[in-house]
């Protein structure tokens, strides 16, 4: 029994080692040709296998590296001529390709398998549309725009971005078809477009311009400052004019003017500030005046502001 054992341990090897013994391996074989290739052009690969005797019949297979399972072209050299394999080219083609040589009919000889041929398939870039996120007619101050260039077609596409019909200078991320501004301001308000592009050699690239768009950043409104003149009136009675002042904020803004918590008057203006006026009397506490200021993004109280107009009169009929 132990000996039976070690018998066969023997043998295993021995049968392995004269098999291989038989089988011919083919060397090599160089897969050569194009690296880039339109799409619906044809395009010619050729294998072959250096120094290889003519007397040898091979037969070659084209294929691209990610789907082995697929022949995508062969060609039977039987008198040691170059095989040539010829191929009308679609995205299938893109990437690795790599030929494989084996016996014409003869299935004694080992195939082998060709170092890759990285091979790049331009598909012309059409019909780019810029999506921006949010998709809103306006943004607000602070906010993150995210404008995509989405194309329908196209490969090894690369994008230029433009505001304004000038090419994008502002701070931003661009990540293959996107453009993302971080924290917008006023300043990036205008309208933006895109140009997806691609080359297949050095006399032809092809390009496609988005449609544009607008984006609108919108500003809060900054804390309004209050302040008052006093005016005289004909009568001799007294006028206090309050001024309340934003200086930043996207129109249309509303002043609220309040006693305290009370509201007294509310105006909208397009523009910075608002005068609001009130009869007054003089020496006498008119209260605590603030202002309100808001537009659709946010609103902000002024500091308090005590009324009270004292007044040393020196006039001279008095
Ligand atoms: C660009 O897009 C491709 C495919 O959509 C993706 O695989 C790749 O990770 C992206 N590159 C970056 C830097 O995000
Ligand atoms: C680029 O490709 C076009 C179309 O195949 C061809 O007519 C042109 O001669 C090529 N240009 C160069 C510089 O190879
Ligand atoms: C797009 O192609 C045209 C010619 O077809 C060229 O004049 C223009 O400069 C290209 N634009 C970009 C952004 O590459
Ligand atoms: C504001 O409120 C104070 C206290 O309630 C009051 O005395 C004063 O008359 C008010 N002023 C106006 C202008 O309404
Ligand atoms: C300020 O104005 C906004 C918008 O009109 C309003 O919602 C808010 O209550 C006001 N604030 C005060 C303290 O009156
Ligand atoms: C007899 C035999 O197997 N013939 C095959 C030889 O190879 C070609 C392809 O190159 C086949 O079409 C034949 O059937």
């Amino acid at each position: 029994m132990e000996l039976m054992h070690l018998t066969l341990i023997l043998i295993g090897p021995l049968v392995l080692f004269s098999r291989m013994g038989a089988l011919e391996k083919l060397d090599e074989p160089v897969l050569f040709g194009p690296l880039v290739g339109l799409e619906g052009s044809a395009v010619d690969f050729f294998c072959e296998i250096p120094g290889k005797l003519a007397t040898l019949s091979v037969h070659y297979e084209l294929y691209a590296e990610k789907n082995p399972s697929r022949v995508l072209g062969e060609y039977s050299s039987l008198s040691g001529e170059l095989a040539t394999i010829s191929q009308v080219i679609t995205t299938k083609h893109d990437g690795r390709l790599i030929c494989k040589a084996s016996g014409h009919n003869n299935t004694d000889i080992e195939s082998s398998i060709s170092k890759g041929l990285d091979f790049r398939v331009i598909v012309p870039v059409a019909e780019v549309m810029l999506i921006s996120h949010p998709s809103s007619d306006y943004i607000w101050e602070g906010q993150t725009l995210t404008l995509q260039c989405k194309k329908t077609k196209g490969t090894y596409v690369s994008y230029d971005w433009f505001w304004n019909d000038t090419p994008v200078q502002m701070p931003y991320d661009k990540n293959n078809d996107t453009l993302t501004i971080h924290s917008v301001s006023a300043q990036n308000t205008g309208d933006y477009m895109c140009v997806a592009s691609n080359q297949y050699n050095d006399t032809t690239t092809f390009n496609t311009s988005s449609n544009a768009v607008t984006v609108n950043v919108k500003e809060y409104v900054s804390k309004p400052k209050i302040s008052f003149d006093v005016a005289k009136n004909e009568d001799g009675g007294f006028t206090a004019i309050i001024t309340c002042q934003s200086t930043k904020g996207t129109p249309l803004k509303f002043f609220t003017l309040l006693n305290y918590t009370e509201v007294l008057t509310t105006e909208s203006t397009d523009r910075t500030s608002v005068l609001f006026s009130m009869p007054i009397e003089l020496n006498r506490y008119m209260g605590q005046m603030r202002c309100n200021a808001s537009n659709e993004g946010n609103w902000v109280l002024s500091d308090p502001l005590s009324l009270t107009v004292g007044m040393k009169l020196n006039q001279p009929n008095k």
